[in-house]
């Protein structure tokens, strides 16, 4: 764990910027945009997006969750600092994995669920996780844990990353979950139609590739490679759709 300060919460007109699905040649499978998958769902809401305005970067909202993935957080931030500007939140779970003054400090501050409340006091104020959402173009959760899976799939909004979730304008901005948990848990019969779920809601799920995970089991699990989801991301944004 490394405990950090809550960061100050810059203003958003600031301007810095249930089983292996892995591809033959170890890359990471891509689904979603409502192709169904994850265990048969038949997803609905691929409704066209707009790509951002060429005259300025791409917008990442990189959101980080608690699995041990996390520990991949600056790889990941780096990779989509390369082509966009970058905001990072995470779960306090998340911030067990790493530090925040690992990231590149394109991808800094990382903001937590203690800035949502430091943010707002009277009507009027700043909302964060409306802001955070109205200033992306894609949101990136990497890695997504089993937890935070089960929430977005619920609509459960409980904190900075999960009103994010609950908040996101489905079907007319992207996102690109990229989920990461122990085998069992990937296999875990809840697993295939919480993937579903967020593929219906127009999610880009890249599957979870095989490796050794932190607890020692090799399998299907562990986050796809920090680059894959960076592209992943890329492709959506620029795409201007899925
Ligand atoms: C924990 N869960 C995991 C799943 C996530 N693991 C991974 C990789 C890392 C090493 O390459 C940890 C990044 O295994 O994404 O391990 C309990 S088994």
């Amino acid at each position: 764990l490394h405990p950090t300060p809550p960061p100050a919460v810059p203003t958003l007109s600031d301007t810095h910027s249930c089983g292996a699905e892995t591809a033959p040649d170890g890359r990471a499978a891509v689904k979603g945009g409502g192709g169904g998958g994850g265990g048969g769902g038949t997803g609905t809401a691929a409704a066209a997006t707009q790509p951002p305005p060429t005259s300025r970067r791409p917008r990442v909202l990189l959101a980080l969750t608690g699995s041990v993935a996390s520990l991949k957080a600056p790889e990941l931030a780096s990779a989509l600092a390369a082509w966009a500007d970058v905001r990072t939140i995470a779960t306090e779970s998340a911030l067990h994995f790493f530090a925040p003054s690992d990231l590149p400090p394109a991808a800094q501050p990382v903001l937590r669920d203690a800035d949502e409340w430091s943010a707002w006091a009277a009507r009027g104020d700043p909302v964060l996780h409306i802001d955070l959402r109205r200033w992306a173009d894609v949101l990136v959760v990497a890695p997504l844990s089993a937890h935070t899976l089960a929430k977005a799939a619920a609509g459960l909004a409980d904190g900075l990353v999960s009103t994010v979730l609950r908040a996101w304008e489905w079907g007319a901005k992207p996102a690109v979950l990229a989920p990461a948990m122990n085998t069992a848990m990937w296999a875990h019969p809840c697993t295939a139609g919480q993937v579903a779920a967020v593929e219906g809601f127009g999610a880009v799920v890249v599957r979870p590739i095989v490796k050794t995970l932190a607890c020692g089991d090799e399998g299907v699990g562990a986050m796809a490679e920090p680059l894959s989801v960076s592209e992943a991301a890329r492709g959506v944004v620029l795409g201007g759709g899925r």
